[in-house]
């Protein structure tokens, strides 16, 4: 009997155009060639190479959904079928090309100054130059406009003092999208890597996103020119803006971590024998499976419409909390129900599950928790932002 893969079921393919599939078809091709043997190990040591940059910078997955200065501009929907693809192998990858792409060049791009995106962008789209995105502060993460970071205008320069935490890239970055407090609102500020006042410590021993750095950032008494601050904009919109690029892209990534674990699942079932038969044959399996695929493939289908009002430039922003919320909370109820199917082989990283279900821990988490995308939402249903 003719089998099918989860996404045939809805025929995903006839859904892409020939020119998304064939991005689809490069990236999961460079995945497999030389992210996935590799992926185990930078997991188990902690570690992600900084000279992924470039790799990731010749595939073209550098800020690909921008426009010009080397950037692909490809689709909305393309991008997030390379994050889906990225994400399918580790959560880690996906994160650092988005924060790459969505955060620190899309500020750049869509807030800063003609010679900042000269600058920055031609070099951050080949992977030479690494950027991080710095709004999360120690006490102030679901909450940014609580930050305590604070830019003082002296003369013609800025002096920063304040920290970052939770920054993901942030000891690899040669630049630094810092956001603050000013006396007029919000700013964003360029921070090169040697400006002296700024340092980076990394922070240890996590379980979850593990083949990724995450960062401290220090700023003390920074001083920066005028140049160096994102003109275009003097508010919170700033920051958000960017997160809305990013979550777009975890919206489609979370479902390649989930694609990945039904995957191996699927593969394990069919050869394990329990009482004498395949456990693929037990109906219990089948339920399992049944219910992740229709899970996955609804997530697929809303992230593609989504992706696709995107495109038409017809996306609220609060929509997207509609698609971040379900792919990450789906995928993580996925990954742990495939670790069951595994039994005791499903607890070390031979398989992908576990490895898959503790990085969707923070990327329930970033981005904007599932509780801040409730209420998002409940704010768009109701009127009332009930987030104070
Ligand atoms: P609020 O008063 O509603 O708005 C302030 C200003 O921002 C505008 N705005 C938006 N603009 C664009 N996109 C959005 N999604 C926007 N939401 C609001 C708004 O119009 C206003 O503009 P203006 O010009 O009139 O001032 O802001 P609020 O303080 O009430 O906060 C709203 C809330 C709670 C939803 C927001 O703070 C929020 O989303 N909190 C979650 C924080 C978060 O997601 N942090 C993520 C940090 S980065 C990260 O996690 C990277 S992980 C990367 C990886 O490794 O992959
Ligand atoms: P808190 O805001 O303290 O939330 C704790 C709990 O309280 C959560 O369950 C939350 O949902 C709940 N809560 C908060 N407010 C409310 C409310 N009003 N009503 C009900 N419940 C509420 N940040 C960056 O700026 N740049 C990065 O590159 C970056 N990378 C990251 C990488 C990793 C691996 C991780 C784990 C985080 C990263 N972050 C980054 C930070 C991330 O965005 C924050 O962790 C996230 O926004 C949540 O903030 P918090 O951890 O301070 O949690």
């Amino acid at each position: 009997m003719a089998t099918y893969t989860p996404t045939q079921l809805i025929g995903l393919d006839n859904m892409l155009t020939l020119e998304e599939r064939q991005i689809c078809d490069t990236v999961r091709e460079f995945c497999d060639r030389d992210l996935r043997p590799h992926i185990e190990d930078w997991f188990e040591d902690h570690t992600i190479p900084r000279d992924l940059g470039p790799v990731f910078g010749q595939m073209g997955v550098l800020g690909m959904h921008l426009d010009g200065y080397g950037c692909a501009g490809t689709s909305a929907v393309a991008y997030g079928l390379a994050c889906m693809e990225l994400e399918a192998v580790d959560s880690g990858i996906r994160s650092f090309v988005s924060v790459q792409g969505s955060l620190a060049m899309y500020a750049i791009h869509r807030w800063g100054s003609e010679e900042q995106k000269q600058q920055w962008l031609p070099q951050m789209a080949e992977g030479k130059a690494i950027g991080c995105f710095g709004l999360t502060e120690p006490d102030f993460g679901s909450n940014p406009a609580g930050m305590r970071t604070y830019a003082k205008r002296d003369g013609d320069d800025w002096v920063i003092s304040g920290s970052k935490m939770w920054i993901t890239n942030g000891s690899l970055a040669d630049v630094a999208v810092v956001w603050a407090k000013t006396d007029d609102g919000y700013a964003g500020f360029l921070v090169e890597k040697d400006t002296p006042g700024f340092t980076t410590h990394d922070i240890a021993r996590k379980m979850s996103l593990r083949a990724s750095i995450t960062s401290e950032l220090v700023l003390d008494n920074v001083r920066v020119p005028d140049s160096a601050r994102l003109p275009e904009v003097n508010s919170l919109r700033g920051p958000l803006s960017c997160l809305n690029e990013a979550r777009f892209g975890i919206m489609f990534g979370a479902l390649g971590a989930a694609r990945d674990c039904i995957d191996q699942t699927l593969e394990y079932v069919k050869e394990r024998q329990v009482f004498d038969k395949p456990l693929s044959s037990y109906q219990l399996t089948q339920a399992k499976l049944a219910d992740m695929v229709l899970e996955l493939d609804k997530g697929i289908l809303l992230a593609l419409q989504l992706g696709r009002l995107k495109d038409e430039g017809k996306l609220p922003h609060e929509s997207i909390s509609l698609g971040k919320l379900n792919s990450t909370r789906e995928a993580i109820q996925i990954a742990r129900t495939c670790r069951t199917l595994l039994g005791a082989s499903g607890i070390t990283t031979e398989y992908s599950p576990i490895r898959h279900a503790n990085n969707l821990e923070s990327v329930l988490t970033y981005e904007g928790t599932a509780e801040m995308h409730q209420l998002i939402l409940g704010n768009a249903l109701t009127g009332e932002a009930a987030f104070r």
